[in-house]
């Protein structure tokens, strides 16, 4: 098995991450084939919650690296490298934890896109990444569509996008997603669908498939 390559996405909530590794994704997985690339969401290790009541899951920092179970995450991609199958969880916004049947098997592949707001934060996983992307979206631009799609595909009403992005939304972006900008190779402006951004990365993936 040859050395997996991973890129990581980082940004800001609702900044693009999940649109640019999707279109990569769509755009690529033709022409390479179905071993050649995966994506893993950060939100599918958001930890699970079922032994707290739902008023106590509401109150969760979801915008905190602790958060996550990044611990798993890293185990994940070290399976990945290893050629194994893993399970990803599935987590249920609506619920805000982990659903309880549900995961999904990933195949390993040569490129692993990831994606997620709390990435670089995690010395650990920092060391797994060959290639550091940052998502540069400004913040109104994030907000507009963070309240459109949390109000669609997150079970969410306006008041309580508004309270959480004032409590933790916003205060944590600055304290652990800005700063984390610093660790990026490269960092993307205008959103997911910047078209010379999307080929420059296609090129490297097609790039490093083809080493094969
Ligand atoms: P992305 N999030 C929830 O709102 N509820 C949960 O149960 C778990 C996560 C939100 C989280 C964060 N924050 O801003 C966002 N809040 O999901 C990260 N508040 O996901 O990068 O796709 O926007
Ligand atoms: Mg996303």
């Amino acid at each position: 098995m040859n050395h997996l390559t991973i890129i990581a996405v980082v940004g800001a909530s609702a900044s693009g991450k999940s649109l640019f590794a999707k279109t990569i994704y769509n755009e690529l997985i033709g022409e390479l084939g179905q071993d050649s690339m995966t994506i893993i969401n950060e939100d599918s290790y958001y930890k699970c919650q079922d032994h707290l009541p739902f008023e106590e899951r509401i109150k969760t920092n979801y915008d905190h690296p602790s958060a996550f179970e990044h611990d798993l995450l890293k185990q994940h991609l070290t399976q990945l490298s290893q050629g194994q199958m893993i399970h990803v969880p599935v987590y249920d916004y609506k619920r805000h934890t982990r659903s309880k049947e549900e995961v999904v098997p990933v195949k390993p592949a040569r490129v692993v896109l990831v994606e997620g707001i709390m990435l670089f934060t995690c010395p650990e996983l920092r060391k797994r990444f060959d290639i550091n992307i940052y998502m540069d979206t400004p913040l109104d631009i994030c907000l507009l569509r963070r309240i459109k799609r949390d109000l669609q595909e997150r079970g969410r009403d306006f008041s309580s996008v508004h309270d959480q992005y004032h409590l933790t939304v916003r205060p944590m972006y600055f304290q652990y997603i800005e700063p984390s900008r610093n660790y990026a190779d490269i960092v993307i402006t205008r959103g997911g669908r910047n078209r010379r951004a999307l080929e420059l990365i296609k090129a490297k993936i097609r790039e490093l498939v083809k080493e094969n």
